[in-house]
């Protein structure tokens, strides 16, 4: 009898693993994503709601995420690449195909963001953010208006600058100044290109990628190359706070959810970018890291939500881009092997710090 009882047990748990796609739902997702980029509300509602732990580790920049995972970092679910590195990894073979059947809450993503020429047919990402790259400047400090990269060269701006702590974003800058393609892999252009951060960095008093706002913020810098985000997080402290996209051209970029090859807990991080992708989890990005947003529902729900930071959404130029401020933005490119000369160029640029 008591072996009988034994068999029946070990049937019915064989036919619950069956059942349940012959593993155990996960309890525990890994995000390593960008530092400032994803809410603390956001993660506790989603465990809330799921009952799935989420640790959340932090990267500054698309090369810090790329060497991670190449060194053989694998325990992480989700991760939120940039366009020209979801090229790189694709190319590597380092994602795994999204079962679109899991992230039924696609259909809230505006179709302008879908289908992006570096993920064809969106089988590997889905859009969290986007955003351009800029020049802010507090109108009250700044002796004269800048319209220009160029402008940042000026004696004026002795010591006075926050610069992203990024070298595809702050070559690429230099590279537009000069009148380059930002994705040039010519040598001797990348070399001039050197030369002229050179010669900005006495008036570079920082370098951060994490928190660029708050220099300006507290007075230590007067202007800065940065994200749209970091502008509308200064703006809404001090109206002062301007963000442009200057004559040579500024930076256009697009940040998505992507799981890399092998995650150990994969239907969590499906069940996780689903949520990420609703009206709610949208709002609350908005609300605390306003970027811009790829989610019409989210913007929508914005709207009746919170209608006094919905109109400032609209109305600041980091938000909500118009289409001539985006005239002149141009992405970064994988840019092949011409990486290791980008990498070794910042590296020396660094280490004259
Ligand atoms: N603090 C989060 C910043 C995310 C910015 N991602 C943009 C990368 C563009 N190269």
């Amino acid at each position: 009898m008591k072996k009988y009882r034994i068999a029946t047990l070990f049937i019915l748990v064989a036919l619950l693993l069956v059942a349940c796609g012959g593993q155990k739902a996960s309890n525990v997702l890994n995000l390593y994503a960008w530092s400032e980029y994803v809410p603390q509300g956001l993660l506790d509602d989603f465990t809330a709601q799921t009952g799935i732990k989420v640790n959340y580790d932090t990267y500054s920049s698309n090369e810090e995420l790329l060497a991670k995972l190449q060194a053989g970092a694998s325990g992480y679910d989700v991760i939120i690449p940039s366009d020209y590195t979801v090229a790189i990894m694709i190319k590597q073979g380092m994602l795994e195909e999204l079962d679109h059947s899991k992230i039924p809450n696609f259909v809230n993503i505006d179709n302008r963001f879908t289908n992006p020429d570096f993920d064809p047919g969106d089988k590997y990402t889905v859009p969290y953010q986007w955003g351009t790259t800029g020049l802010m400047y507090d109108k009250t400090k700044v002796p004269f208006e800048p319209t220009h990269w160029a402008d940042l060269w000026d004696p004026a701006f002795a010591n006075r600058l926050v610069a992203l702590d990024d070298g595809r974003e702050i070559i690429g800058v230099v590279l537009q100044t000069l009148g380059y393609d930002k994705n040039t892999v010519d040598q001797a252009q990348l070399e001039e290109a050197k030369q002229k951060l050179l010669e900005l960095k006495p008036n570079i008093r920082l370098f951060d990628s994490d928190s660029p706002h708050t220099a300006l913020l507290n007075g230590e810098a007067w202007a800065g190359i940065t994200w749209n985000g970091d502008a509308a997080l200064a703006f809404r402290e001090n109206p002062d706070i301007v963000y442009i996209c200057p004559q040579e051209g500024c930076g256009i970029w697009f940040d998505n959810l992507a799981i890399p090859k092998n995650a150990p807990h994969k239907d969590a991080a499906l069940a996780f970018i689903n949520y990420v992708l609703s009206p709610k989890a949208s709002v609350m990005i908005t609300e605390e890291f306003p970027y811009s947003s790829p989610n019409t529902a989210g913007l929508e729900y914005l709207k009746t939500y919170d209608a006094a930071l919905y109109q400032s959404y609209m109305d600041f130029s980091g938000t909500n881009p118009s289409d001539d401020f985006l005239a002149h933005a141009t992405p970064i490119r994988d840019v092949g092997d011409a990486t290791t000369l980008y990498d070794r160029i910042w590296t020396e640029i660094k280490g004259e710090e």
